[in-house]
């Protein structure tokens, strides 16, 4: 049998792969062990500097595997599916969230429910111009989980986060960009070349500097600006003993291409 998960370290970079292309990579209990697992070698591996999650096949997340975690025995009783969430998909997000490495989210195919919420927690979303989104959760009588209440409207604005939550609409890949949940759209064709090359970028980058910049945009959606000028000042104050501060500086008055290692010191 198949790895439900696949993970790959190359050149800095991360990939993980949802790898269950049958079922549009739904997610089940398998396939979070196998994200936990690779979240913890992310966060410890120091070599590791950026993240690429994508899917395996048409898909690239149909949310939860509606076969397994509802069908049966189970469907027919009464369920409690806050646990599931506190248990799987709110330190999934959480932790993709505080990661102090960039996650791009290569959307390859159909991004439904909580596998379109999953990628709307990565730092930078790019889609591949078949892919399609969907909030299907009101479909099945559930409201949008795994942080799609609070990114939709942050992305999109509350009047399109509420339309697409309550009906339940498919967007495609260039309404996706055209409404900004998406950064860019790619043709099929060149997509995964493509992302592998701007997580390999991010890689090569001030590590050090990204993870400021997630702490600090992450901090803004509730701070004041009094408080966020304040965080600044303080992560910046960090940056600026950085070996990658100096190497920065240095390059540009040596008008040579900077040559970033992501350490702290
Ligand atoms: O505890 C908890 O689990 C709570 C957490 C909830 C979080 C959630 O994510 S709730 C939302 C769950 N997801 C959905 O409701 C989406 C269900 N899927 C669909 O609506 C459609 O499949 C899509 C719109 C995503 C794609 O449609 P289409 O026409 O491109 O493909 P398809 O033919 O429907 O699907 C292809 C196969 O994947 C099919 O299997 P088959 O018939 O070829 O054997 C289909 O059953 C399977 N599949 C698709 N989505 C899921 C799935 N299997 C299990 N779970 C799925 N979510």
């Amino acid at each position: 049998m198949s790895e439900p998960v696949l993970f790959e370290v190359q050149s800095g970079v991360a990939t993980i792969t949802l790898n269950r292309p049958d079922r549009l990579n739904a997610l089940n209990e398998d396939i979070h062990t196998h994200l936990r697992a690779a979240f913890d070698r992310i966060e410890t591996d120091e070599t590791i500097r950026a993240v690429l999650l994508t899917g395996a096949g048409r898909g690239f997340c149909a949310g939860a595997d509606l076969m397994q975690s509802l069908s049966g025995v189970q469907a027919t009783t009464k369920r409690d599916l806050g646990a599931t969430l506190e248990s799987s998909y709110n330190p999934l997000i959480r932790r993709m969230r505080a990661l102090p490495k960039p996650i791009v989210t290569a959307i390859n195919g159909v991004a439904a429910g909580a596998g379109m919420n999953i990628a709307l927690a990565g730092d930078i979303i790019i889609a591949a111009s078949s892919a399609t989104f969907t909030q299907a959760f009101i479909r099945i009588g559930l409201l949008p989980d795994a942080g799609g209440t609070f990114f939709l409207p942050r992305l999109i604005g509350d009047a399109r986060a509420r339309a697409l939550a309550m009906l339940g609409d498919t967007i495609t890949a260039a309404q996706a960009e055209q409404y900004g949940l998406v950064y860019k759209v790619l043709d099929d064709e060149i997509f995964h070349a493509e992302a592998q090359k701007l997580a390999q970028n991010l890689a090569a980058k001030p590590t050090q500097a990204l993870a400021a910049m997630k702490t600090a945009l992450n901090a803004a959606a509730a701070n004041t600006l009094d408080t966020q000028l304040d965080l600044e000042r303080d992560l910046q104050r960090k940056l600026g003993y950085t070996p990658d501060f100096a190497e920065g500086v240095t390059a540009f008055i040596e008008k040579r291409p900077a040559k970033f290692t992501g350490k702290a010191e």
